[in-house]
């Protein structure tokens, strides 16, 4: 993994906020010339922006056909109606009424740390499917942000984006969100093994002397971060989550986060993939503390398929390896722009994240 960040290499949600950040965070983003690589417009591909036309105009354009069929790729969403919240490289948030959210993934993908010019095929729908599963998996242990994922019972204003929606969205119930990301390793990988070989600590934690990169930790740890003014999450100590947090809500998230992802890991590994570490977001609302986000996705996670497992050296994606043989074999710079993906890493890169939604659930992707 090859990024200056500390938590870095989870993949991490970095998006821009619309609306509800104080002032003094307001444009932070767009001052820090390390960012800039965030704003990289998307490029409009014949594809987004005949799809776009075809959902998004139905005024303009009243003749053509605007059925979207499940197969199309998604890389922007556009609604006209709705104001944006929030967006990120992947997933993108709308305000509905006053207490409602529609949090829409799209099949952007990114690697290195950019988003890339080409759509992953369903990748949205397995992002969407994968998280209500966890949802559903965990509501014993904790609540979430679903409101509904059938867009039939979406509100009237949201009817005319139904194709777009369809299988890739959720209305979920605005929250206040806890500022912090609360992150459980079980393995020793990415950041936590950089740590790890300097230190012998992972954010500050003392483990074990002798382990190989990663290797399966003693037991599962907890290292929150927070996102940095650079977009990029900073890995903090307990001590400061509790200076930020306050202790109660901070125990409380600790301990939630490592028995969700013990309870997760623990059935992902007897369907052959090993979660090696994780990502949540808690906010609350007037029910109290939600499981908010997605949840458990090859986005907010690492999935290493458990018959490579081979501790001692960097585990292959489950997801993404295909995409990083493809940019180090052109020897991307890094740099923006981000490069296309010829078509068939796209294909085989889809089919490794239908792979994990059907290895996971044992079922095949609904729609
Ligand atoms: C949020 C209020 O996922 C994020 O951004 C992607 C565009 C992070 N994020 C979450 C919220 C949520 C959620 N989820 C919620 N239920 N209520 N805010 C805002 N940003």
């Amino acid at each position: 993994m090859v990024t200056g960040t500390v938590c870095g290499a989870l993949e991490k949600a970095l998006f821009t906020w619309v609306a509800g950040l104080p002032a003094f965070v307001k444009g932070c983003r767009w001052k820090n010339p390390g960012c800039r690589k965030f704003l990289t417009p998307i490029p409009l591909t014949n594809e987004s922006r005949k799809l776009q036309y075809a959902t998004d105009s139905p005024k303009r354009f009243a003749t053509v056909n605007t059925s979207i069929d499940s197969n199309d790729v998604l890389l922007q969403t556009d609604f006209p109606q709705l104001q944006l919240f929030a967006s990120g490289k992947v997933r993108d948030l709308y305000k509905v009424g006053a207490d409602r959210l529609l949090f829409v993934a799209t099949d952007r993908i990114s690697a290195f740390d950019y988003v890339l010019a080409t759509g992953i095929p369903q990748k949205g729908r397995v992002l969407t499917q994968l998280s209500l599963f966890w949802f559903e998996f965990l509501k014993n242990i904790v609540p979430n942000h679903l409101a509904t994922a059938d867009v039939s019972q979406y509100p009237e204003e949201l009817q005319a984006y139904a194709g777009q929606l369809r299988g890739r969205s959720m209305l979920v119930v605005r929250a206040d969100m806890v500022p912090i990301e609360c992150v459980a390793r079980g393995y020793l990988s990415g950041s936590g093994w950089k740590e790890y070989k300097s230190t012998g600590t992972v954010c500050g934690i003392p483990l074990p002397a002798g382990l190989r990169e990663s290797d399966k930790l003693p037991e599962p740890i907890f290292t929150p971060a927070t996102k940095a003014a650079s977009g990029h999450d900073e890995n903090i100590s307990f001590d400061r989550m509790v200076q930020l947090a306050g202790r109660e809500l901070s125990e409380q998230l600790r301990d939630l986060t490592l028995r969700i992802y013990k309870t997760a890991a623990d059935y992902a590994e007897t369907r052959g993939i090993i979660i090696a570490d994780t990502k949540f977001e808690f906010g609350r609302t007037a029910r109290g503390l939600v499981l908010a986000d997605e949840v458990l996705t090859p986005d907010s996670s690492r999935f290493w398929p458990k018959d490579k497992y081979r501790p001692g050296g960097a585990q292959e994606s489950f997801d993404k390896q295909y995409v990083r043989d493809y940019l180090e074999s052109i020897k991307w710079n890094k740099q923006p722009p981000a490069p296309a993906l010829p078509p068939e890493v796209a294909a085989k890169t889809s089919e490794k994240y239908v792979e994990a939604y059907t290895q996971l659930t044992g079922r095949p992707l609904p729609g």
